[in-house]
């Protein structure tokens, strides 16, 4: 009985937030728009007929309710929504192939969610490299109780991104080739900034600004300095920090700061802030020339619209290190831990000589069944790895505390994301540390907590969490590349509560609209799941919509 105790425990728990809670309903069509953010025009796909996407606001607790309906024409889609957890509605959590099919054109999807936790989030398509081709925009979830609330007077959202002139399925295409010896990825053509060439923000004396920086980057990261204001950073993705005074921030992709700027009164003029891609391998580190700096946009803190707007700012190289932050509620570190799961990450290269990026030597490998619906579908044997096939499966047990150890065997700093989880930072040490041994390393007694986070090249990170949300979450590296090369595993939450769930009606018609299975183990195979025959277990060759 123990082990179903804690549905209700959290369903009231939902309830609760919700008593004073709205609906947020949202209607979006999906199309393709042609949109020049840096001076060069190309197809984008946007909403309504618009790009940028707009921005979805909610309060702390309310339900999201949104429909997006397919009008692309000759690509499926689909929305994830980046940092919520989905308590107890995985099935809304979007990734094509994990929690849904993709969605055929013509055809809609509805997400109803609660937005359990306030933050700043983005929202993006989790299907087949899209959101660099634009589908991707901030989501708000305002706070009622705001701790910081009193300390800023306004809000500015404020977006970062690499930028490529040409479409993802032909950058993916190109760098799937047996000849990319290297593993690169497509590099950027550009930086943009709230989806264009610059911000300028009106700014007051005496007052101060919360802005929320997103990154919606497919690759690079972002320096971030503003000249002659400090930051204070309150937010690392989801997660209130206390504050902490920043000089500038790396802002990976995926990765969220909140911050706090006062504006100065020393004198009434303008003030500059840069914004460089960082494509640097080491975070630590002063980088090579060479291959920094690349990209650079400037925008301007404006107080005097008549004054100057001078050109340079002068940055030096000094990230603040996330991980030495605290979390505002002061929260311990999880434990005991019941469960390590080690994924060693390197490149690799698959049966047909094509450059991957694997887990414990095995790439991604999406099978014919969503694993979720494969979850429920599979009776008792959905504790069994076996019936998921290559997806890089774990099971991880409900209630129990998990540690999730990345070795990153490359010598390139890569940014992981957890679906359905603000994990704790329990060691992210610098570059070249080597893995993890188990050493004891002294970890802090209450460590930060994000939903992204940057692991140093040949070094590791230890992160934590606790099981107490069923549902099938993926584990990835968040260069949107990587993704596609199959730098992905599949947490698989609590299956022994989602036996027999059954999901929204219009996801299934997705899957019956293009005859994609919908039960069974990976294959589809509902008689004897542990047969593996029909399993995916080369990854895909060729790319389309
Ligand atoms: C910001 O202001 C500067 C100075 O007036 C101007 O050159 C620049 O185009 C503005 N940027 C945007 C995005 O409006
Ligand atoms: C970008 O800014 C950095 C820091 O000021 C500078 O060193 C670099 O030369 C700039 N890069 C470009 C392409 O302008
Ligand atoms: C770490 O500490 C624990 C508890 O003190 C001990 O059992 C374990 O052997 C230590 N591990 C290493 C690698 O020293
Ligand atoms: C799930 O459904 C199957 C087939 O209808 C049934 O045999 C089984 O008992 C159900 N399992 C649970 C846990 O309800
Ligand atoms: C698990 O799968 C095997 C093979 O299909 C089947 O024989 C067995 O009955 C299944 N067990 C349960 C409890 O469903
Ligand atoms: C779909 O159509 C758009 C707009 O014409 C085009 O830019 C895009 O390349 C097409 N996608 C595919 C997969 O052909
Ligand atoms: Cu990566």
């Amino acid at each position: 009985m123990a082990r179903f105790g804690l549905l209700p425990a959290l369903t009231s728990v939902l309830l609760a937030t919700r008593a004073l809670a709205a609906t947020v309903n949202v209607n979006w069509d999906v199309t393709w728009v042609n949109a020049s953010p840096d001076g060069f025009e190309r197809p984008v796909i946007g909403i309504n007929g618009a790009w940028p996407c707009p921005t979805l606001e909610a309060t702390a607790g309310d339900t999201i309710v949104l429909t997006i309906n397919n009008q692309l024409g000759n690509e499926t889609t689909g929305l994830h929504f980046h940092g919520i957890d989905q308590v107890m509605t995985t099935w809304m959590d979007g990734p094509s192939g994990v929690t849904q099919c993709p969605v055929p054109p013509g055809s809609s999807i509805t997400y109803t969610f609660v937005a359990n936790a306030p933050g700043t989030y983005w929202y993006h398509s989790h299907n087949m490299g899209q959101y660099p081709d634009g589908l991707r925009g901030p989501l708000i979830v305002h706070d009622p109780n705001d701790p910081y609330a009193g300390k800023y007077d306004e809000e500015v959202v404020l977006t970062v991104s690499d930028w490529y002139h040409d479409q993802s399925l032909s950058l993916v295409q190109n760098m799937l080739e047996a000849s990319n010896t290297q593993f690169l990825p497509p590099f950027p053509d550009g930086i943009i900034v709230n989806e264009g060439l610059g911000a300028n923000v009106t700014f007051v004396a005496g007052k101060t600004y919360r802005f929320r920086i997103i990154s919606f980057a497919a690759f690079a990261s972002t320096m971030l300095h503003f000249d002659s204001h400090t930051m204070q950073v309150i937010m690392t993705d989801a997660s209130y920090v206390k504050q902490a005074q920043a000089y500038q921030l790396r802002i990976a992709p995926a990765q969220r700061y909140d911050v706090l700027i006062s504006c100065i009164s020393r004198d009434h003029r303008n003030y500059p802030f840069l914004l460089s891609l960082d494509i640097n391998r080491d975070f630590a580190n002063d980088p090579p020339q060479a291959i920094v700096w690349p990209h650079n946009a400037t925008g301007y803190l404006i107080m005097d619209t008549s004054g100057s707007f001078p050109q340079d700012v002068v940055s030096l190289w000094q990230p603040v290190n996330d991980v030495t932050m605290t979390p505002l509620d002061g929260a311990a570190a999880l434990g005991p831990v019941a469960q390590t799961i080690t994924l060693n990450f390197d490149f690799c290269t698959d049966v047909n000589g094509l450059p991957r990026a694997c887990f414990n030597g095995q790439p991604y490998i999406a099978q014919k069944v969503p694993t979720l619906y494969s979850v429920a579908s599979t009776g008792e044997n959905n504790t069994n790895p076996v019936v998921y096939g290559d997806v890089n499966p774990f099971i991880l047990a409900t209630g129990s505390v998990v540690n999730v150890v990345v070795n990153n065997l490359d010598s390139a700093i890569h940014p992981f994301h957890m679906h359905g989880h603000q994990f704790q930072v329990l060691d992210r040490p610098g570059s070249n540390t080597g893995s993890w041994s188990g050493r004891n390393r002294t970890f802090p007694a209450s460590p930060m907590r994000r939903d992204t986070i940057s692991i140093n090249p040949n070094s590791y990170a230890v992160l934590r969490i606790q099981i107490t949300n069923p549902g099938v979450f993926l584990f990835h590296c968040h260069i949107e590349w990587h993704v596609e090369m199959g730098l992905t595993a599949t947490f698989i939450q609590s299956p022994e509560l989602l036996r027999n769930v059954s999901f929204p009606q219009d996801h299934i018609d997705n899957c019956v609209k293009q005859g994609i299975p919908y039960r069974g183990n990976a294959a589809g195979n509902t008689q004897d799941v542990l047969d593996t025959s029909d399993f995916n277990t080369v990854p895909p060759t060729t790319y389309t919509g």
